[in-house]
Parts: structure tokens; C-alpha cells; sequence
């Protein structure tokens, strides 16, 4: 157990932002830190969770740093289950660096990313999946990451990936047993254990499957739109992301840089790039706005090929389209379908889906399609998802379960069996740290954020 106390900003730092800010303090010291700096006038007195009025104070001159609160929680009411110290500061940059600066000169270390964290589930104040699932609530990008966290920190994947982890530890019992004292035990129904085994297996496989389309609600996807120019690639970005983002004329070659823009559709977070429109030119600046545009149609996990449906497809577009690297997903899109009669169909066979950037006709038929073609054909279908960490060990899980149905299948002796099945067990307890090394632990905390 950790025995020396911790300290950092708890809330976004920002000049000029936020009206309050956070230094939590968690150790054995934070009381005795908390009332060598904090002032706290009349008859207050200092009772766990109770919050006092005050001012900090620079031990070392007197003078008043900032007016505060401070809530006081001692151990093991806390988050950490350690006692902890919150000064509830004004914010914005300078008070509150001042506050966390006394505090560490009071004798506190600077914790480091995720040691809140990291410390409450040492602590036994909750398991793995549950801090994980903090770490995403926070790094959240849309409201449906946000609700795939909360499920996380509802218990409900630990709920189940413990469920597992028991009914394969009473198949192991089961079997180890028999290796020892065969002779002593009823015989073992070995078709029995491998349908349970089987059973197991496909629902990690499940969960591997959920995870991986819960992963576009949390990573999100960058969306290049590209074609040749004045197709309206600008236009397109402007009407998905309701705003004026990107200049648009009815110049050729008016995007000479890449334009981002940060949206969400249906509940995926995209980053949607504008991008130069292709075509050969002698013009510098143009080219180099080119260059950007083939290295972004490189780079994005999915392409718009936008095409004036005017025109009509062309060579270039074709051989646009055979730059689009192979397995990304890619929605041809032919754009201004408003230059044809209502009730017409543009004369295109290319197009996956037409549209007008310019009335907004078929932007949803748009949006359905990327996202089909990304994997997220059911947005509201993923209820529980694993992160990335998790689904390597639930499909390891899976795989060792793989290999002793093998030994099953072989009719080999039970200890052929309870070798792959003992590693099943131990990834499924990495997922919900029952089982999980020191490095494993630093390695999985370090990724949370400062004060979490
Ligand atoms: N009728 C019609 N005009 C459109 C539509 N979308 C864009 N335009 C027009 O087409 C012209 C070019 O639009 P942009 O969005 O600037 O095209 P772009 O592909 O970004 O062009 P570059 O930046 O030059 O590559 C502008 O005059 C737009 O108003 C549409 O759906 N229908
Ligand atoms: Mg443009």
C-alpha cells in the first residue's frame, strides 16, 4: 500500500476558465497539509465530510492565496479510500497552481496520471473495469461513449466478465481435481465440460464482436472528403457540420488547405476533413494543398469521393477512386442532385448514395451509409463494450478456450486440458484485475488523465 500523499488539479486547466478548480490531496498527510494552509475563521470545525469556508494561506509570509472551500473526507470514506483533501479554489491558472504548489512544498509528491485512480482500486474501492470506465466517462467524445462508460461503471461488465471467469474456475476445479484423484471421483461427463467450455468461449466471442463497434463510439473515425475540384467537397463539410467552416465558391481550387471540423452522427464522434480538390495545376500553393489532400485520403479511416453528378463521373474520378488504400471504407457520392427535375434519378450508376450539399437532400441516407460501411449499423445494439486493452484479453480468452477444446476434441487426458484453461482464467482476471501484474497496472493508469 502506498504511504506518502498525493496531490493534483482535479479540473481542467485553462486560463481565463472555469470559475472553481479542484487540488485534491489523498494520503496520510492530507489533514495535517490541509489545516497547515487552510484558514477557516469562526467555530468551524474539522469533521469529515463537511465542507469549511476559508482562505489559503502561504504558511511561510501569511498572505491569503485564494478564498476557498475545503471538503475534508478521511480514509477510508473517500475515493481512494485514503483521507483525502479538496480546496475548492477559484479558477482559471494562477490561484490554484499556487494552492497545488503550497501543498506540495507542505510535503505532498505530484501524482502522477491515474494514481487516484490507480490507488482506489489498490485500495479495493473498486476493480479494473470500473476505473477504466471512469478514464472513458471522462475522455468521453459523445453521449453514447458517455452511456457505454456509465455501463462500465454500473459494474456491468465486471458483472459479466466475472460471471465467466467462475464458471470456467468450476470447470477447472472440476478438472484439476480428476488429474489428482481420478480414481477416487465419479467419472467426468467430458462432452458436458466442453459445451460448457464452448459456451463460454462464444460469448467472449461476443463480447470481442460488441467491443470492437463500441470502439468507433469511443475513438471515433476521421472522415476525409475528397474529388476534383468545385464538386463541393466545402459544402458537404459545411451542411454535416451546421456550420460555415470552409469557404466555398464557385471557384475551382478554392480549398488549398486541409479544413477540420469535429461533429457526432449518431452517437460516432467524426472528424470530417476538408480537403484541396484534386486535380493538376502549376499553381504552388495549390499543389502543396494536394499533397495534403492525398496524405489525408491516406490516412482517414473512411473517404467521401465526391462527385458533381452534373458533370457526370469522369476518368479522373475513377482514378481517384483507385487511390483510396484497399479495406477502408469508401461511399462514392454524387453531389448536386438538385440540378435534376424533382422526381428524376441523376443518370449515375457510380454513386452509392446522391445528394445536394446544397439543399441537404439525402444527407441522411449519407450518414446511414458511412456509417454501415464503418461497422455501426446499430447504434443502439452495443450495450456493454469492452476497450481495447480488454477485447486483446477477452479473444486470448477465447483462443486458449480454442486450444483445450482441442485437447477435448483429441480426447487427450485431462491435464492437456486445464493448461490452456487455467490461462483463459487468468486473462479474463487481468480484464478485471483480480489477476493483473504491477506493470500491467502502471501501464493501464498511465493513460488516465492528471487529478483522475
Ligand atoms: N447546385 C448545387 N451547387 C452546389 C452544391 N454543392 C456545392 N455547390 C456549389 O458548387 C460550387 C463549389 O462548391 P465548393 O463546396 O466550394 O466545392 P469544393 O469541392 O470544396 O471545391 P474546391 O475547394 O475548389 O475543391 C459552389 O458554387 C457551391 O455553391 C449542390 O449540391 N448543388
Ligand atoms: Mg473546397
Amino acid at each position: 500500500m502506498p504511504d506518502d500523499t498525493i496531490a493534483a488539479v482535479a479540473t481542467a486547466i485553462a486560463p481565463g476558465e472555469g470559475s472553481v478548480a479542484i487540488v485534491r490531496v489523498s494520503g496520510p498527510e492530507a489533514e495535517t497539509i490541509g489545516q497547515r494552509l487552510f484558514v477557516a475563521p469562526g467555530h468551524q470545525t474539522w469533521e469529515s465530510h463537511r465542507v469549511l469556508y476559508g482562505h489559503v494561506c502561504d504558511p511561510a509570509s501569511g498572505e491569503r492565496v485564494d478564498e476557498a472551500l475545503l471538503l475534508l473526507m478521511r480514509a477510508p470514506r473517500s475515493f481512494t479510500r485514503e483521507t483525502v483533501v479538496e480546496f475548492h479554489c477559484h479558477g482559471g491558472l494562477i490561484s490554484v497552481q499556487r494552492v497545488l504548489e503550497l501543498v506540495l512544498a507542505s510535503g505532498a509528491r505530484r501524482a502522477l496520471p491515474g494514481e487516484f485512480s490507480q490507488r482506489a482500486f489498490l485500495n479495493g474501492r473498486l476493480d479494473l473495469t470500473r476505473a477504466e470506465a471512469i478514464s472513458e466517462l471522462v475522455t468521453a467524445r459523445s453521449r453514447r461513449a458517455a452511456q457505454l462508460a456509465m455501463a462500465g461503471l454500473d459494474g456491468g461488465l465486471q458483472a459479466q466478465i466475472a460471471g465467466l471467469r467462475e464458471r470456467l474456475l468450476d470447470q477447472l476445479a472440476e478438472l484439476e481435481a480428476r488429474v489428482d484423484f481420478e480414481d477416487d471421483l465419479p467419472p467426468l461427463d467430458s462432452d458436458a465440460v466442453a459445451a460448457e467450455l464452448g459456451a463460454v468461449q462464444a460469448e467472449l466471442e461476443q463480447l470481442v464482436a460488441d467491443g470492437e463497434r463500441g470502439q468507433l463510439l469511443r475513438d471515433g473515425l476521421r472522415v476525409a472528403i475528397v474529388g476534383r475540384p468545385n464538386v463541393g467537397k466545402s459544402s458537404l463539410l459545411n451542411r454535416l457540420s451546421c456550420s460555415e467552416r470552409a469557404i466555398v465558391t464557385d471557384l475551382p481550387g478554392t480549398t488549398r488547405d486541409l479544413v477540420e471540423s469535429e461533429l457526432v452522427l449518431q452517437g460516432v464522434p467524426l472528424t470530417l476533413l476538408d480537403t484541396a480538390g484534386i486535380r493538376s495545376t502549376s499553381d504552388r500553393v495549390e499543389q502543396i494543398g494536394i499533397e495534403r489532400s492525398h496524405s489525408a485520403l491516406q490516412a482517414a479511416d473512411a473517404v467521401l469521393l465526391l462527385f458533381d453528378l452534373s458533370v457526370g463521373w469522369c476518368a479522373d474520378d475513377a482514378a481517384l477512386r483507385d487511390l483510396v488504400p484497399e479495406g477502408v471504407p469508401l461511399l462514392v457520392v454524387g453531389n448536386k442532385a438538385d440540378q435534376f427535375a424533382a422526381g428524376t434519378s441523376p443518370p449515375s450508376t457510380e454513386a452509392d448514395v446522391c445528394i445536394s450539399a446544397l439543399t441537404g437532400a439525402g444527407e441522411s441516407d449519407l450518414v446511414a451509409q458511412l456509417l454501415a460501411r464503418c461497422g455501426h449499423s446499430d447504434p443502439q445494439g452495443v450495450q456493454l463494450a469492452l476497450n481495447r486493452r480488454q477485447q486483446d484479453l477477452a479473444a486470448a480468452a477465447a483462443a486458449s478456450l480454442g486450444a483445450s477444446l482441442e485437447a477435448a476434441r483429441q480426447q487427450l487426458p485431462w491435464d492437456f486440458w486445464t493448461i490452456d484453461l487455467r490461462a483463459a482464467v487468468r486473462a479474463l482476471g487481468e480484464i478485471t484485475g483480480e489477476e493483473v501484474s504491477e506493470a500491467v497496472l502502471d501501464r493501464v493508469f498511465s493513460r488516465f488523465c492528471i487529478g483522475k
